[in-house]
């Protein structure tokens, strides 16, 4: 086994307060394509990039253009939990792993069973009315071609944070008390390009910190152990 896997093997098993912060790189080994990677969803062949799609502004402006991206790319039925999602839940049941702190929107780790997952982009799987706030199953999105609509008239928009748009506060200040607070943080499979997500890793104090992922990061001079390999055989051997 690699030395630094086996060292953060190692980190773990003596800590029961281990956190981890992740991002689309947790998901891309479900077939779920990141935003930055090569074959990520940058690199697909669409009109804008999806950081312009999935902003206020487009949604407001374009609402049908949203939801042809939002069919196409976003629906994720039948999508199943890989490995790192499936140890971090088993992570917390062995009250190893406080929280997962992700930037996803796939509701992954939930479904691999973790528990205290905060979703400081919110969740593809939930809606409501972006006029009343009624709230609406994503199966409203999803469906046929022309513009969800509530009864009230307002279009139904899904329950994500879109650029422009503020974190909530109430999850923000949790991810900060869990980072500021662990005493192993894992960060794993994101750019940390995205702000202000990416800023709350500022918050950790300790000296355990392992980045796993497959490129280097604008915070790789700053960790403390560097894993450049996939996350689900990382995870697969911690
Ligand atoms: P990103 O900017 O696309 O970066 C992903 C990172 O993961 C890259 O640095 C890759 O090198 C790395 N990576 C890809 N696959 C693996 C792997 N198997 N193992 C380890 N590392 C890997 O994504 P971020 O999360 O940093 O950016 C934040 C955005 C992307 C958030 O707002 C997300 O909501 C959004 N996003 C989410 C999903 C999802 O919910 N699954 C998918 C695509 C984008």
């Amino acid at each position: 086994m690699n030395e630094n896997i086996l060292k953060l093997k190692e980190w773990i098993a003596n800590s029961d307060n281990v956190v981890f912060f992740g991002g689309a790189g947790v998901s891309t080994e479900s077939g779920i394509p990141d935003f930055r990677s090569v074959d990520g969803l940058y690199n697909q062949k669409w009109k804008y990039p999806p950081e312009t799609i999935l902003s206020h502004s487009f949604f407001e402006r374009y609402p049908e253009e949203y939801y042809r991206f939002h069919r196409e790319k976003l629906v994720i039925d039948g999508v199943q939990p890989n490995r790192a999602h499936l140890r971090l839940a088993e992570l917390e049941r062995e009250g190893k792993l406080r929280a997962v702190i992700t930037q996803n929107i796939d509701g992954l780790h939930q479904a691999a069973g973790s528990k205290n997952v905060l979703e400081l982009h919110g969740s593809i799987l939930r809606a409501y009315c972006s006029r009343c706030r009624r709230p609406y199953p994503q199966e409203e999105m999803n469906k046929g071609t022309g513009l969800p609509r509530c009864s009230c008239g307002g279009i139904i928009r899904p329950d994500i944070v879109l650029y422009e748009e503020p974190l909530d506060q109430d999850i923000v200040s949790s991810a900060v008390h869990y980072i500021r607070n662990a005493d192993v943080l894992i960060i794993g499979g994101t750019s940390l390009n995205v702000y202000p997500a990416a800023g709350l890793i500022n918050y950790y104090r300790g000296n355990k910190l392992a980045l796993v992922n497959l490129s280097e990061t604008p915070y790789d001079h700053y960790a403390d152990l560097i894993i450049h390999e996939k996350i689900g055989e990382v995870f697969s051997q911690i």
